[in-house]
């Protein structure tokens, strides 16, 4: 199912295979089996049947999440060649190059509801696609890495930890694996910059200022507000999503305060203070009008980031082409042994 081979083009033998249709008149029994198996906490496979509605929802997000992990590539990837030590250099290449395996997991899984990665691609490459805003932000300098491996892979892992318990089958497996990786990303960001914070004081002021640099874009990372998220209700009640964005955004904010504590650095939020009534941090006020203007395109970063990946992906069009020979010649060559 997860499969990592090029998909040759269909050929004359091949026949449509059409995404499955439920028979009308079964359909709402389907709908009932469905529904049941989705309140009884039970697992939606590839091969059941669906409601459109829901192969469309999940397509939608693990799309955005491929290509999220794809253009997350880019920001970090900077730094490969000018990072401070070999053993710094040797880290960050194993991490970018886990972020890239993370999307190759993920258009599979995406695959599996029918859409074909090319079609997500062409997609991603036209500009239709979302992908997460946060890669949109310029990495000014080393500690920039530092940053993002503790604050957006830790707001990445708060968002995807819930997802290990999708209810489509290949989204929940393939999480379990991206958790444990983003994992170490982000204790490799955090010792980085515990690394940095124990240096000279340019040192300490690179960190506080990445920092505050990040921060509200990792608050605004986990989407916009529960009252103004049109996907959240359906998506809780398919179990897609377990935890809204509000949520799991001030579990993030609980979980980093006293991260940044350890690690002497401010966050750069005046109201930021713990409620002792709530047992929680309140927080300041999110900048939406910033957040929209990125996901519409206008972020510092959106022109380069998707001229960047249109490149990669024309630069590998030969690779392709080649690969696709070949794998017709061994498929000819099959034919021609069992006739
Ligand atoms: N950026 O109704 P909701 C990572 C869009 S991976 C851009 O709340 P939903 C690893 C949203 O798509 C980071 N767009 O939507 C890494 C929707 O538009 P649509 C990515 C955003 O789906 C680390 C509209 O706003 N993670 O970091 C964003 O219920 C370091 C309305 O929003 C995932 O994708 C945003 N931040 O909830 C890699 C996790 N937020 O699609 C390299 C999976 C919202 O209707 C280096 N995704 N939008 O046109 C999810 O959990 C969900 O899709 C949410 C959004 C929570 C992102």
């Amino acid at each position: 199912m997860y499969t990592q081979a090029l998909d040759l083009p269909p050929g004359p033998e091949d026949k449509a295979q059409p995404v499955r249709l439920a028979p009308s008149a079964d359909e709402a029994s389907l709908q009932a089996q469905f529904d049941r198996r989705i309140d009884a906490d039970g697992r939606i496979e590839p091969q059941d049947w669906m409601p459109e509605a829901y192969r469309k929802t999940l397509v939608r997000q693990i799309s955005q999440h491929a290509h999220s992990e794809i253009v997350g590539m880019l920001p970090e990837g900077n730094w490969i060649s000018r990072a401070p030590s070999l053993k710094r250099k040797a880290i960050l290449i194993a991490k970018v190059q886990d972020e890239g395996g993370h999307g190759l997991y993920l258009y599979s899984a995406a695959e599996t509801l029918g859409t074909s990665r090319d079609e997500m691609l062409a997609a991603l490459h036209s500009g239709r696609a979302k992908y997460s805003s946060i890669f949109n932000y310029p990495t000014l300098n080393w500690a920039d890495v530092g940053v993002i491996g503790w604050l957006v892979d830790g707001a990445a892992i708060m968002n995807q930890i819930p997802l290990c318990r999708c209810s489509y089958g290949p989204y929940a497996r393939a999480m379990v694996r991206v958790c444990k990786e983003e994992s170490f990303h982000q204790r490799q960001g955090y010792e980085a910059l515990l690394a940095m914070m124990q240096g000279t004081d340019e040192q300490k002021a690179m960190v506080q200022d990445a920092v505050n640099r990040w921060w509200w874009k990792c608050l605004a990372m986990f989407g916009p507000p529960d009252a103004d998220s049109p996907n959240s209700a359906q998506g809780m009640r398919w179990g897609i999503k377990r935890i809204s964005n509000d949520n799991l955004r001030q579990k993030f904010v609980d979980a980093t305060v006293p991260q940044a504590k350890v690690l002497g650095v401010t966050l750069p939020d005046p109201d930021l203070k713990w409620n002792e009534e709530r047992q929680q941090h309140d927080y300041g006020a999110i900048d939406w009008d910033e957040f929209w203007a990125t996901v519409n395109g206008e972020g510092p970063c959106n022109k380069e980031r998707l001229a960047t990946r249109v490149k990669a992906w024309n630069d590998g069009q030969w690779l392709r082409d080649a690969a696709l020979a070949h794998a017709r010649k061994q498929q000819q060559r099959t034919q021609k042994e069992a006739a």
